[in-house]
């Protein structure tokens, strides 16, 4: 008996294609990307470190409001994000706040969402997407239905969601990938397990081995990636979305990343629960530094290049929190009316009362 059980659970090893050292190491799965697609994954790794540099400056200087840092997690998140159609439907979390920006989010309307104006929260008539969730693990339960949606309309389209380590603890996580493997619902549910729910250690998290076996039990395909490899998650990403359209139903992938900085920048120390050896092993994974040194021995990228991107980034970031910053504050108005399509008899009242104070 005691093979049968070990057997289950060895079948989950970690998948890659470049390696820390930025060598190629699962060539047959290598994804078929030219030349520019390579570059424009770097491209918006290096903006996106860029973003959080100075969007966590911002906040220190009180000019931002919620802001849930993404340093380490860009092969994740972009790698994932890169494998989407311009129609797919994404249901991020609140770190997840890049992808919406690849998928078509202005940073502007990223930035009005961190300082808790409503705007951040109106996504662009093309942009497929619900605003970052906080609740911990609704977005998954909401992605089945939205992927049934799909199904049901005989749309070519998935439906992508973002959670951590930490959420895969929660109801919401089972019957989300239970229901949508029941239906074959065009769904990918990504876990970027970044080895903490706050302070909470993965390890204290669940006795499960890995988060990617948790598939098995909803009867829907699982894979666990390196996250710190965007090749691997673009092919892992790219794979499951082809499953999801040809009604094969959906994949659970589970991306080993790290996030660099603190869990918010609401008060949280991870010095108190994070050691130096493990912060420095981590690093020593960086996803930017291996698919340059990838990058650079096919002599695709180079210092020049990546400082351009920089320096974009840097102007476009200060374009964008300027135009926040000058956006109509919001008004109490705007809350009542943003709330019904139709106003119930006791917000009519409350309507006209704040329409008059704010006239004045
Ligand atoms: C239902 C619910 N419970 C608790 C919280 C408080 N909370 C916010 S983030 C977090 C940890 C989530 O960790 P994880 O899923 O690993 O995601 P990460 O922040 O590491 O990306 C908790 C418990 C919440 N937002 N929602
Ligand atoms: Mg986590």
């Amino acid at each position: 008996m005691k093979h049968v059980l070990e057997s289950v659970e060895s079948q989950f090893e970690t998948f890659q294609i470049l390696n820390e050292d930025g060598k190629i190491v699962g060539k047959d799965d290598m994804p078929d990307l030219s030349d520019d697609e390579l570059k424009e994954l770097m491209r918006r790794m290096v903006y996106t470190r860029i973003l959080d540099q100075r969007s966590i400056a911002l906040n220190r200087q009180g000019r931002l409001g919620f802001y849930a840092p993404t340093a380490g997690q860009e092969a994740s998140q972009l790698g994932s994000q890169f494998a989407l159609e311009k129609d797919d439907f994404v249901l991020p979390g609140y770190r997840d706040v890049p992808q919406l920006i690849w998928q078509g989010l202005p940073l502007y309307q990223a930035f009005l969402f961190s300082k808790g104006h409503f705007h951040g929260n109106q996504m662009p008539e093309d942009l497929q997407a619900l605003s970052p969730q906080i609740i911990i693990g609704a977005q998954y339960v909401q992605t089945a239905g939205v992927a049934l949606g799909m199904k049901k309309r005989g749309a070519k389209t998935v439906a992508i969601t973002y959670t951590g380590d930490g959420g895969t603890s929660q109801g919401d996580f089972y019957e989300g990938i239970n229901f949508a493997g029941a239906y074959k619902a065009p769904a990918i549910f990504v876990v970027q397990n970044n080895g903490f729910a706050i302070s909470v250690p993965r390890e204290l998290q669940t006795s499960a081995r890995t988060l990617a076996q948790k598939a098995v039990a909803a009867g829907i395909e699982g894979i666990q990636v390196d996250g710190m490899d965007v090749l691997a998650v673009y092919a892992a990403t790219k794979h499951a979305r082809e499953r999801a359209i040809n009604g094969e139903g959906p994949t659970l992938i589970e991306t080993l990343t790290y996030r660099y900085g603190p869990h918010t920048m609401s008060g949280d120390d991870p010095t108190r629960y994070r050691s130096e050896e493990l912060d420095n092993e981590w690093a020593k994974k960086d996803p930017l530094v291996r698919f340059r040194t990838f990058l650079e021995s096919k002599k695709l990228w180079s210092e020049e290049e990546e400082n351009k991107v920089i320096e974009e980034a840097k102007a476009d970031i200060k374009e964008a929190i300027k135009k926040a910053e000058k956006y109509p504050k919001q008004k109490v108005t705007d809350l009542i009316g943003n709330m019904y399509e139709e106003l119930p008899s006791n917000l009519v009242e409350q309507m006209e009362e704040y329409k008059a104070k704010e006239s004045k």
